[in-house]
């Protein structure tokens, strides 16, 4: 047999590179529109358009991404794993055209055929594959792999339907599915190459040699297929392509042929059906374990599939699993993959041979777990004999896990309580795998997404485990892409930067600080102004399109959007509003600064104290919007459907940025950072990232109140309530008597009782406890912004002072003293 001749890829460089002129640009497109879409321009419509600059810009991926992919495999590199149920990435094709450099020639190419490349760029869908912060976290990263050079694969799910729609219906959330799929995907190539099959249920099978210990083999009573659906990431200037694969389910029998012959034609696709369910749709809380069976399928589903397909890349490359760890690192983002602990150690030792010390020391050395919350209720675990059910093996590793650990924590003389805190199995608690301890002890380091966060990990859920492994858990503060979150979403802004410090701050961040000088020049305060001003217009725009509100951008744009919970206080927010409102129709005399006050956020379907206060925003911004006696002083805007997109628009157009959380209970935040570096001033607590925050921009240009998480704590202990604070208040009791009257709400009085009951009563959020203290400060930023160059000099700072918080910088971290991977290592 002759060799297979060596074939060149067309591409970059074979037969010669591609140009990037807007003349060859659009004949590209209009080649696309023809032989890929059938269309002549003429006939073209918006999505045609959109379709055609696809696939343009990705036939440019293309040719980074194989070089990408050749040169880790060539060079042995070590390859970043990161495992994650959830990527909130948003829209796709402006990231790449940016981290291309294409925007330019793009733009100028469409104007050819009267096209807007913003009108193309706007019709794509989100993928809204993710919850709110984790999500996101994991989309950033995935980008700032890719922009610093770090190996990095992707593992995920690819959902059918991503996070759900949210419409506000009479002042109510109302959930629809989302669809993000319904137009084909043109970014994702399915890859039926890279299936595996992975089980569900059955029972283990032991051998018993003489001599020599047993071996286990595990008969699934259920199969399904992983189909992978890769993704490319492209990163900044094009210099490396990552790949995010998703993992999507089928039956491996997609229809029983006995069934369908014998004229069941039901029947015969119950199997596809109970399939194809595993990666159907994305739970949509973010804060309450669901714990139903298909959750602990999906998280099984794709940790299986990663860990085959991370195992047989291996093995395409090296002799064996001896030295997985020196060139896999695999982190955990959350507890949500932690089972992938007892699969690793299935296939280690039941698969491939290992004896289980060995095995052991190669999962602890490949794994990292980040943990993303302390919320008790949000921690994961399973009952048992579910867990037993669908993964008897794995269940049986758990165990001897555990033996283990107790038995290493005895021997360091853990008493009784603190091994009944360490142990993997909750017993007090109907007894339930815990998948927190699962992820600690399975991974060589654990982090935490703020300092502050990681210091009361060692505290709080983790404190025994940080005595017994006290070198283990360290800090790795989020960030954020400055690609997406600065140059893409606020071009006058970068444009502006530009011009003032030069492009350096585009390839690192850092050099931002270059125009911290430029607070005391006027002139630039005053082009700064006008950036902001123009983002306040856009958004001012959205708004009137959408909702018919008329805000006026010389207003402060007061703004809080996230997820609705309610340690996050959206009610803190709101009840000020009532405050104000008061204040304004008591005092019509006073000199009050104009505000809007935004709001976004969807609440979990199930959330019921969430959803209420979401009815009230929306009930409260009817009463004030049309109130003439207000004289359009305050306005509250709820904005539905809060999504990366409409983040996108939001970021750049803030003044003020809310991130008031109850301390110690927010783990980082990240929409803190995003509105900072788009220049907004920030209110908050002393809570997650602001303590980082606060740090670097100084605490001229940050507004911190409120208890601290020590505080907090201490008032938890002594089972503090509102009731007296309400009561030496008269503002916050006013506000609080408004809303029980049923002010906001006269067709359903009753309706936010149980709200402001829960504050009289106990108080858990603090909202009493912090309200004085958010009022003042919010009057202080009243004053601030009536003297304009005082406001912008501080904007000025918080961008100039932001560049740390780069997803880049935590990305360098994490390669460096995680995974030993990327140019961490050499940095
Ligand atoms: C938990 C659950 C429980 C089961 C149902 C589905 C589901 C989905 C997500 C979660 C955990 C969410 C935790 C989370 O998003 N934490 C956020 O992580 C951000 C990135 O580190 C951080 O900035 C936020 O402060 C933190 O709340």
């Amino acid at each position: 047999m002759s060799a297979t001749p060596k074939i060149e890829p067309i591409g970059a460089k074979v037969p010669e590179p591609r140009q990037n002129d807007p003349d060859t640009l659009a004949r590209q497109i209009v080649e696309k529109l023809t032989y890929s879409i059938c269309k002549h321009p003429e006939q073209a419509r918006k999505y045609d358009w959109l379709r055609a600059v696809t696939l343009v810009v990705r036939d440019r991926i293309i040719d980074h991404w194989f070089p990408s992919t050749d040169r880790v495999r060539d060079s042995g590199d070590k390859r970043v794993y990161y495992l994650s149920m959830e990527f909130l990435i948003g829209r796709m094709l402006r990231d790449a055209i940016n981290n291309l450099q294409l925007t330019g020639p793009i733009r100028e190419a469409l104007k050819r055929y009267n096209v807007e490349l913003d009108m193309v760029e706007l019709l794509e869908p989100d993928a809204a594959l993710g919850n709110g912060g984790l999500g996101r976290l994991a989309a950033c990263f995935m980008e700032s792999m890719a922009s610093t050079g770090v190996p990095g694969v992707g593992y995920g799910i690819r959902y059918v339907h991503g996070f759900f729609r949210q419409e506000i219906a009479e002042g109510a959330q109302v959930e629809l599915p989302e669809t993000w799929l319904v137009h084909g995907n043109p970014w994702e190539f399915e890859r039926r190459d890279s299936s595996y099959e992975i089980g569900f249920g059955g029972k283990v099978l032991t051998q018993q040699e003489p001599g020599k210990p047993p071996r286990h083999v595990w008969r699934p009573a259920e199969r399904v297929l992983a189909v992978a659906f890769d993704t490319p990431i492209v990163g900044w200037r094009g210099s490396q392509v990552n790949t995010l694969r998703l993992w999507s389910a089928q039956a491996v029998d997609p229809i029983l042929l006995d069934a369908f012959n014998s004229g069941d034609h039901i029947g015969a696709l119950v199997e596809s059906n109970k399939a194809e369910a595993i990666t159907r749709v994305l739970y949509p809380a973010d804060s309450h374990q669901a714990g139903q069976e298909l959750r602990l399928r999906q998280e099984y589903f794709f940790s299986a599939a990663s860990l085959q397909d991370i195992i047989r890349r291996h093995l395409g490359e090296n002799d064996s699993l001896d030295n997985l760890a020196d060139k896999v690192a695999i982190q955990l983002n959350d507890t949500h993959p932690a089972v992938s602990v007892a699969e690793l150690m299935r296939l280690l030792v039941d698969v491939h041979g290992y004896e289980w010390a060995k095995a052991w020391e190669i999962t602890r050395a490949t794994f990292g777990y980040t943990n993303h919350t302390l919320l008790p209720e949000a921690l994961e675990h399973w009952p048992i004999n579910l867990f037993e059910r669908l993964l008897p093996r794995q269940m049986q590793i758990i165990y001897q896990i555990n033996a283990d650990v107790i038995r290493e924590a005895s021997q360091t003389g853990f008493d009784g309580a603190q091994i009944s805190a360490i142990s993997l199995i909750d017993e007090g608690n109907g007894r339930r795998v815990r998948m927190g301890q699962l992820a600690f002890v399975g991974s060589h380091a654990v982090n935490g997404v703020s300092a502050l966060h990681t210091e009361l990990m060692k505290e709080t859920v983790f404190r025994n485990l940080h005595e017994l492994y006290p070198e283990r858990i360290q800090n790795k503060t989020n960030g954020v892409t400055p690609r997406r979150w600065l140059m893409e979403c606020n071009p006058g802004l970068t444009g502006l930067l530009t011009e003032a410090i030069g492009p350096g701050f585009l390839d690192d961040i850092e050099k931002l600080r270059d125009a911290d000088g430029l607070a005391d020049d006027a002139a630039f305060r005053e082009k700064f102004a006008a950036v902001k001003r123009a983002n306040k217009g856009r958004l001012a725009d959205l708004i009137s399109d959408r909702l018919a509100i008329t805000i006026d951008p010389g207003a402060i744009f007061d703004i809080q959007v996230k997820r609705i919970h309610e340690y996050k206080r959206q009610f803190l927010n709101i009840i000020e509003a009532i405050a104000l409102y008061n204040q304004i129709r008591a005092h019509p005399e006073k000199d009050w600064t104009p505000r809007v006050k935004i709001f976004a956020g969807k609440a979990a379907p199930s959330y019921v104290q969430a959803k209420e206060i979401i009815h009230l925003a929306n009930d409260v911004a009817r009463v004030v919007n049309s109130d003439p006696s207000v004289r359009d002083l305050l306005k509250i805007v709820f904005i539905p459907n809060y999504n990366v997109s409409l983040a996108e628009i939001i970021m750049p157009a803030a003044d003020l940025s809310e991130q008031i959380s109850t301390a110690g209970l927010e783990a980082s935040g990240t929409g803190n950072m995003k509105f900072a570096l788009n220049g907004a001033l920030t209110i908050g607590t002393l809570d997650g990232a602001n303590v980082e925050m606060l740090e670097h921009l100084g605490e001229d240009n940050i507004f911190i109140f409120g208890l601290t998480a020590d505080e907090v704590a201490q008032r938890r202990r002594e089972a503090h309530s509102g009731r007296s604070i309400i009561d030496e208040t008269p503002l916050l009791r006013e506000a609080l008597d408004a809303i029980s009257a049923g002010v906001f709400a006269p067709e359903s009085p009753a309706r936010y009782h149980s709200l402001v009951s829960n504050l009289y009563n106990n108080d858990w959020w603090m909202i009493c406890a912090d309200f004085e203290a958010y009022w003042n400060t919010q009057r202080e930023l009243d004053g601030l912004f009536l003297t304009q160059d005082a406001w912008q000099s501080k904007a000025v700072h918080n961008t100039a002072r932001m560049g740390w918080f780069s997803s880049d910088r935590s990305i360098r971290e994490y390669a460096k003293d995680i995974w030993q991977a990327g140019p961490g290592k050499v940095r």
